[in-house]
């Protein structure tokens, strides 16, 4: 019985491996692609943002911060949120045209999310002077953890492959945390502080588009993308 679930095991395993080659992305020449726009917005209610004191560091950081957790902007929409469209084929991943740059600035993370495609180099800058740390937590890629004085403004760390979110924390002032967001094809983006997002050029079709906050957590959406035209969605975060 006992060998039997061993065997079950290692199938389930293969069968994963397979299932994770199959999908793997196909970079194809598009020519007549749609766009998928919209807005991610909080059902119900929003919270008040929450306040975190601080706790270490006041004259460069401030008193009192404002969590990043979850801000709702006035219309209802949630900033933040990951939108990564499940895609199989579409354009090719370019790296990107600077580094993506990381910045701590009055002991916050800047961006809170950051998303990027796979390959690149971030560019961790520490424009407060004063002693943080990076330390992010990764499944697929190797995690790190270094202090980063006044006198290093810059780390470059390379995420090689795509995985997200990656969570980076400060271990020096508890309230600084933020994501990374390493994607291995370009339809991705990061609603901004109203809720909106757009995504370019992908292949007419219909897709499964995943968006997830780390709060409200994550979700599959549908949306059928037209050539040539621009769909616009209005989705919600915030109840099951
Ligand atoms: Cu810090």
């Amino acid at each position: 019985m006992k060998r039997k679930i061993v065997l079950c095991g290692v199938m389930a395993a293969a069968m994963a491996t397979l299932a994770t080659r199959a999908v793997a992305y196909e970079a194809i020449a598009v020519t007549d692609g749609g766009t998928l726009s919209g807005t991610v917005k909080f059902d119900g209610t929003p919270p008040a943002p929450a306040k975190v004191p601080v706790t270490k560091d006041p004259e460069v950081c401030g008193k009192e911060k404002t969590s990043p957790d979850l801000l709702v902007g006035a219309g209802g929409g949630v900033a933040n949120v990951v939108v990564v469209v499940k895609a199989a084929k579409g354009k090719k991943l370019d790296p990107p045209s600077a580094n993506p740059v990381f910045d701590q600035k009055t002991c916050e993370f800047r961006p809170h999310v950051l998303a990027f495609p796979a390959g690149s180099t971030v560019d961790v800058l520490n424009s407060d002077g004063i002693l943080h740390n990076i330390h992010t937590t990764s499944q697929t890629n190797p995690s790190t953890n270094q202090a980063q004085p006044k006198f290093k403004p810059k780390i470059q760390i390379k995420i090689d492959k795509p995985e997200w979110p990656i969570k980076v924390q400060c271990d020096a002032h508890g309230w600084m945390h933020a994501y990374w967001i390493s994607q291995e094809h370009p339809y991705y983006a990061v609603t901004g502080a109203d809720g909106t997002f757009k995504i370019s050029d992908l292949p007419a079709g219909d897709y499964e588009v995943e968006i997830w906050q780390e709060k409200l957590g994550k979700k599959t959406e549908k949306a059928s993308v037209k050539a040539k035209e621009e769909t616009k969605v209005s989705w919600t975060l915030g109840k099951a």
